[in-house]
């Protein structure tokens, strides 16, 4: 069934995806889900991503990229979900990665950085998730004490999407004061600064960086441990104001959540697809099981939510368009489309039965491993609720 737009522009988007899909994620999709060896990450899918447009799709124009609306962006993302999660998790770790530099950096850093992400060359990693701070984002360990004309940075990060490949880091950590630090205290203020962190693409002095393995799921689409030993970074790598850097993490994961809600939504709604195709196919003690009202039940509360879910997300995304403060609407939609996605893949996975759960007859098994960390990265569920809590009762 067509997908309802709540803007006509949302068509296009759609149409150039599907034939995306066609020629580049289709052949290669099985086999960079990397089943059964080393979770790589696909380059040449990031590349083809970011020469197509889309990873600059609503970056500024005058960076190279496409000046595209929130609304068409969000489109894109539930689009390639629906088409691959891991592929689209790509493209929207990109856009996460960048938003900071789009809307903190001075011109400098745009004009010294953007120009090379939008056309996927460089791929770029937020850095912020530490063993000791994921929730608790603003419990940064990792420092940077100034020390001449540069920073000189410590720390280790965990679970950073594409960590381990990136050549780019927005890297959140705590800037040593001199005065807070004759107190013996480190500033409890987070800044962020750009790291720099290949040179003729291997790691600059201090920094190591791998890639974690035997992830779920998701696999085309690497995540990385980074260490910091005494990195010397310039002083004027630091992303806006000092001290103001949690401000720009909550900041860029309220645009990113949207991202995350419409990749909980291309995957709910490729799920309903699936099991509706089956059901008419698949015959059982005589009829095919869409004619069974076990089986209908399912799609109809499906389908309703995937409904809702597009709803939530196109809401927050058209807010994110025109200007409003959207951090309730993102977190409602994120925390939303990603348990529909899980309410849909699990409904499709009884409807498949065997043949959804081994990986050889169909989508379902693999679309279920992707599925899971919808609800834990960008703030887990239980962080969305605390942000929708604590936003309606303040
Ligand atoms: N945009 C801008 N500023 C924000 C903000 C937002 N969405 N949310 C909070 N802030 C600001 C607040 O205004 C406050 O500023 P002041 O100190 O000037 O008053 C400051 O940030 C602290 O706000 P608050 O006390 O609400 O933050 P908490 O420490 O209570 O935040 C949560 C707790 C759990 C909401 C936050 O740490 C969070 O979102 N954690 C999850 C992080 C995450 O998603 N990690 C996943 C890995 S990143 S891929």
């Amino acid at each position: 069934m067509a997908r309802y737009n709540i803007d006509e522009r949302q068509q296009a988007i759609r149409d150039q995806v599907a034939e995306f899909a066609k020629e580049y994620i289709e052949p290669v999709s099985k086999d960079l889900d990397h089943r059964d060896n080393p979770d790589r990450f696909a380059f040449d899918l990031y590349r083809q991503l970011g020469k197509v447009g889309f990873i600059g799709l609503n970056m500024p124009p005058e960076f190279g990229g496409g000046g595209k609306t929130n609304i068409e962006y969000t489109t894109l993302i539930e689009e390639l979900c629906y088409h691959d999660p891991a592929i689209c998790l790509l493209n929207a770790v990109a856009e996460l990665a960048t938003y900071p530099i789009i809307h903190f950096g001075n011109d400098e850093q745009k004009k010294k950085y953007l120009p090379k992400i939008v056309t996927g060359e460089t791929i770029p990693a937020f850095v912020l998730t530490e063993p000791a701070a994921g929730s608790d984002a603003a419990n940064q360990i990792t420092t940077a004490k100034l020390d001449g004309d540069d920073y000189v940075i410590n720390g280790e990060k965990i679970f950073i999407m594409h960590g381990d490949v990136a050549d780019l880091f927005v890297l959140f950590l705590k800037i040593v004061d001199p005065e807070t630090e004759a107190a013996g205290k480190p500033s409890k203020k987070v800044s962020a600064i750009i790291v720099e962190a290949r040179k003729d693409g291997k790691l600059i002095d201090g920094i190591k960086a791998e890639t974690l393995q035997k992830k779920m799921g998701m696999r085309a689409a690497t995540t990385g441990r980074i260490w910091f030993d005494n990195v010397r970074v310039p002083k004027e790598n630091l992303l806006g104001q000092k001290g103001k850097g949690f401000k720009i993490a909550m900041n860029t994961l309220d645009s990113a959540r949207i991202g995350v809600a419409a990749q909980g939504l291309g995957l709910a709604q490729r799920a309903l697809d699936e099991s509706i195709d089956y059901a008419k196919k698949r015959v059982c003690f005589g009829s095919p099981i869409a004619k069974f009202q076990a089986t209908q039940w399912k799609i109809a509360d499906m389908s309703t939510q995937v409904e809702a879910a597009r709803m939530l997300t196109y809401k927050a995304a058209l807010m994110h368009d025109q200007g409003i403060r959207f951090s309730l609407e993102a977190a409602q939609a994120k925390l939303y489309c990603s348990e529909v996605s899980n309410f849909c893949i699990n409904h499709a996975m009884q409807i498949h039965g065997g043949y959804g759960y081994i990986g050889e007859f169909s989508l379902i098994e693999k679309l279920y491993r992707d599925q899971r960390v919808i609800e834990i990265y960008e703030g887990t569920s239980e962080v969305q609720r605390l942000v929708i809590a604590g936003t309606l009762l303040r």
